[in-house]
């Protein structure tokens, strides 16, 4: 069939919207119609070349909502008309990682998922005869795409697509990080580096949590009032601090008689090695942990002195915010359905798939907190 995408042809260049073919869903797979996509900065990160599993072409996309419209032989959990978030991370509940119920990173598909390719080693997406990539196993810059069986979450079908898209990755990255990957406990302190899409949902992840002090840093004034707006207590820019961000940090935090600053959480949303750094050295001697969430590009690496790791300090990082998709996503859809967690003054743009490079510019330029694509 015909389908519309914003393909990625090139590294760095924009996305180029066209007709594309997609092959219906062969077995356990199923054929879903996008009703819309959130742009997430790892969809920059990919076309910007950075990504060391990067292909291209591909159709990127993976923060997405809509309708399963078809179904390949043997597939039983969802069925025509159900209404869907793709998953990036799946969850066969087989594999050995699954089963250790340690992680969320579910092996079953994951290699071809990094290939570009379905778990047959194909791909449903081309140009005539020349194949597309398919993306983090999802592409949900088609208005149809292809997902395994096993990838897709079903949901509350009086959901919003326009809101629930973006519970496919950032809402349920930044909730998560909080009470999957540090389990934050009530009372907490708490720094968040970066204040975009994923930031404000560790915000939101911290409110719920119940923390206390909830610092935002971030190199852009205009988050100072997006941060408060969803429980931030008190806001940093780096650029306006005199001296060193990580000592400005721990005298912020100062408490008990030792007077031993540090939080107990600390996060990092940027994707900047050097940032991710501060985080871990902005956590409390003894016990603070620092979770790195953000993306960095191939080559590069996070450094620190062994010293404060031996202090007790722990790094830690989350994909998808240690969420187990087909289980856990359709439960963050209700709480958000009962007024438990917050989306829709985040989604500050709705875009046509004519204008999604808008939504990367306005990414750029810090103008937006998440960019839709309403198909
Ligand atoms: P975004 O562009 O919306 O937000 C990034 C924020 O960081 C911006 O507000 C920016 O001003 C701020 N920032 C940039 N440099 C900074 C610095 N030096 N100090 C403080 N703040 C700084 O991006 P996003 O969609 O929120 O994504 C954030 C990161 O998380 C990206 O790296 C993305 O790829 C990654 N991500 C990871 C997962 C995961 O599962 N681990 C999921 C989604 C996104
Ligand atoms: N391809 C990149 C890795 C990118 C990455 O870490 N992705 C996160 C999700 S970001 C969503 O916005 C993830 O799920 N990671 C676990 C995994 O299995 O990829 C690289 O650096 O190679
Ligand atoms: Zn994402």
């Amino acid at each position: 069939m015909d389908v519309r995408a914003a393909v990625a042809v090139e590294a760095g260049k924009p996305l180029e919207v066209m007709t594309v073919q997609l092959e219906g869903p062969k077995e356990g797979e199923v054929l879903i119609e996008v009703k819309a996509t959130g742009i997430c900065h790892t969809d920059d990160f990919t076309l910007s070349g950075a990504d060391p599993e990067g292909l291209f072409p591909a159709i990127l996309g993976h923060e997405g909502a809509g309708v399963v419209v078809d179904v390949g032989k043997g597939v039983t959990s969802v069925k025509k008309g159900d209404h869907v978030i793709p998953l990036y991370t799946p969850e066969c509940r087989s594999c050995p990682s699954c089963l250790s119920r340690k992680t969320n990173l579910c092996t079953a598909i994951r290699s071809t998922q990094g290939q570009g390719v379905m778990p047959d080693g194909t791909s449903r997406f081309s140009i005539g005869k020349d194949k597309i990539h398919h993306y983090m196993g999802c592409s949900t810059f088609a208005n149809f795409t292809v997902l395994p069986e096993i990838a897709v979450a079903k949901v509350n079908p009086d959901a919003p697509f326009d809101k629930i898209c973006y519970i496919g990755c950032g809402v349920t990255t930044g909730v998560g990080a909080v009470i999957n990957t540090a389990k934050v406990e009530i009372g907490a302190t708490a720094i968040v580096f970066g204040l975009g899409g994923i930031g404000l949902n560790v915000i939101q992840g911290l409110k719920l949590a119940g923390a206390d002090m909830i610092i935002g840093v971030d190199i852009n004034n205009d988050k100072k009032q997006w941060g408060e707006k969803f429980g931030m207590t008190h806001f940093v820019n780096p650029k306006e601090v005199d001296g060193d961000i990580v000592q400005h940090l721990v005298g912020m935090t100062k408490r008990g008689a030792d007077q031993i600053g540090g939080a107990d959480y600390t996060f990092d949303c940027t994707g900047n090695v050097k940032v991710m750094r501060q985080a871990l050295e902005a956590a409390h001697r003894g016990w603070g942990e620092s979770v790195v969430i953000g993306v960095a590009g191939a080559g590069q690496e996070i450094a620190t002195r062994p010293f404060q790791l031996v202090t007790g300090r722990v790094w830690k990082g989350t994909a998808f915010g240690g969420a187990r998709g087909r289980t856990d996503v359709p439960k963050i859809v209700d709480w958000y359905m009962d007024g438990k967690i917050d989306i829709d003054p985040m989604i500050t743009h709705i875009l046509k798939l004519e204008d999604i490079n808008k939504g990367f510019d306005m990414m750029h330029s810090g103008e937006s907190i998440r960019s839709v694509v309403v198909y």
